[in-house]
């Protein structure tokens, strides 16, 4: 295989990994310990314009759920997450950072609440199931806790709904953003959301029968023949662009979601108790030190961002870019990183150290660029 990685059970395959080896994918990258197709087209480019114009079908088998359920459930949660729960009802997803003792993060899952004692944490990159088995274990809570065989399939970009209507009829129309509703599918009962891991719209199929694995794809890829359906993967231009945060890259358990442009979902004013909500308060009263943000920079298509790159200003080191691309629609390179305080207002000028060995000189942006 073209990855270089060598596969054993460790690295566990999809339901759908048949499917887009057929498809020609180009190479994967490992998250939840499972395969993510890392890209298909000649290029990330040609990619990001297809995802940006047509429709797409992406194994995101890798936001694995951790299921908790039980009378302990919510408060399981609640205790997990620093964002406000109470109000959810049957039907949302929540973009829920969580946070360890210290408030740094431990995932930034979508939690889709299944009934009052039922939710599922759709989760990044990283071995949330342990933890709350932890935590559930040592506290005493009446819950249980498991990963079901549940495997997202996503449909993304702006011909995502008609394709769905093809497929599940018109009600799919219905589903709000961040909701989900329950669809037939081979005479069994599916969840999807209108939710994904790209700007330009769509939804994602929680398949939870990995035997219809192969039959879900190529219904889809079916029912998007006639909207010039490909098969894609999270597309890095796209997600810089957009704003939209890695588990791993952007942010790892040394940040606290403060950092990372969190804080509307975290309630931090008392109301609701959570792991780390005195160290969350204090880091509030303190103020932080550096925040995410977007770097705009010059010259030729950066290369890939293998490791972190220096950001620096003054001579001095400001921050370190960990995901970067060429954006072929703003014609300069983006990038996300922590910056320092002193230097985080847009427009600040910057210089980027690429591992090409090049300078490039670069500003401050905002998140999402525009
Ligand atoms: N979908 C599902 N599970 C996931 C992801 C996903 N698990 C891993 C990873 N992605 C988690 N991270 C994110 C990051 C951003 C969003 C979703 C999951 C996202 N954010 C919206 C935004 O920023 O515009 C909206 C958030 C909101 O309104 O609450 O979609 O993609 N199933």
């Amino acid at each position: 295989m073209s990855s270089g990685l060598n596969m054993s059970r460790r690295i566990r395959r999809t339901p759908y990994t048949d499917k887009v080896e057929e498809h020609g994918v180009r190479g994967f990258s490992v998250v939840n310990h499972m395969l993510l197709p890392k890209a298909f087209q000649p290029s990330v480019e040609e990619d990001y314009w297809h995802l940006r114009e047509h429709v797409q079908i992406w194994d995101v088998s890798t936001q694995r759920q951790v299921e908790i359920r039980g009378t302990d459930a919510a408060r399981l949660i609640q205790w997990m997450t620093p964002r406000d729960i109470s109000w959810a009802e049957v039907g949302d997803c929540l973009y829920v950072p969580l946070v360890d003792e210290r408030g740094g993060m431990i995932n930034d899952p979508v939690l889709l609440k299944l009934a009052d004692d039922h939710f599922w944490l759709s989760i990044a990159d990283s071995d949330v199931l342990l933890w709350a088995k932890g935590l559930a274990i040592g506290s005493g809570m009446d819950v249980l806790i498991d990963e079901p065989d549940v495997s997202p399939l996503a449909v993304q970009g702006p011909k995502a709904v008609n394709l769905m209507v093809n497929l599940f009829g018109d009600t799919i129309r219905t589903i709000g953003f961040f909701k989900f509703a329950w669809f037939e599918f081979h005479g069994t009962q599916q969840l999807i959301a209108r939710s994904g891991y790209s700007k330009q719209g769509g939804f994602e199929i929680y398949l939870n029968d990995s035997a219809l694995g192969p039959a879900l794809w190529d219904a889809v890829w079916k029912a998007g023949e006639e909207f010039n359906i490909t098969p894609g993967c999270p597309n890095l231009i796209e997600r810089i662009e957009g704003g939209l945060l890695s588990y791993g890259n952007e942010f790892t358990r040394q940040n606290n979601p403060l950092e990372c442009g969190l804080e509307k979902y975290c309630q931090l004013d008392g109301t609701i108790t959570c792991i780390g909500l005195e160290a969350l308060q204090k880091i509030q009263k303190n103020g932080i030190t550096q925040q995410i943000r977007g770097v705009l920079f010059d010259g030729a298509p950066c290369p890939a961002c293998g490791k972190p790159w220096l950001v620096t200003a003054e001579g001095k080191q400001i921050g370190q870019i960990t995901s970067a691309a060429y954006s072929p629609r703003l014609k300069r390179n983006v990038g996300q990183s922590m910056i320092a305080r002193d230097y985080w207002s847009v427009g600040q000028k910057v210089t980027v150290h690429s591992s090409d060995g090049i300078e490039r000189n670069g500003e401050i942006s905002a998140l999402p660029f525009n």
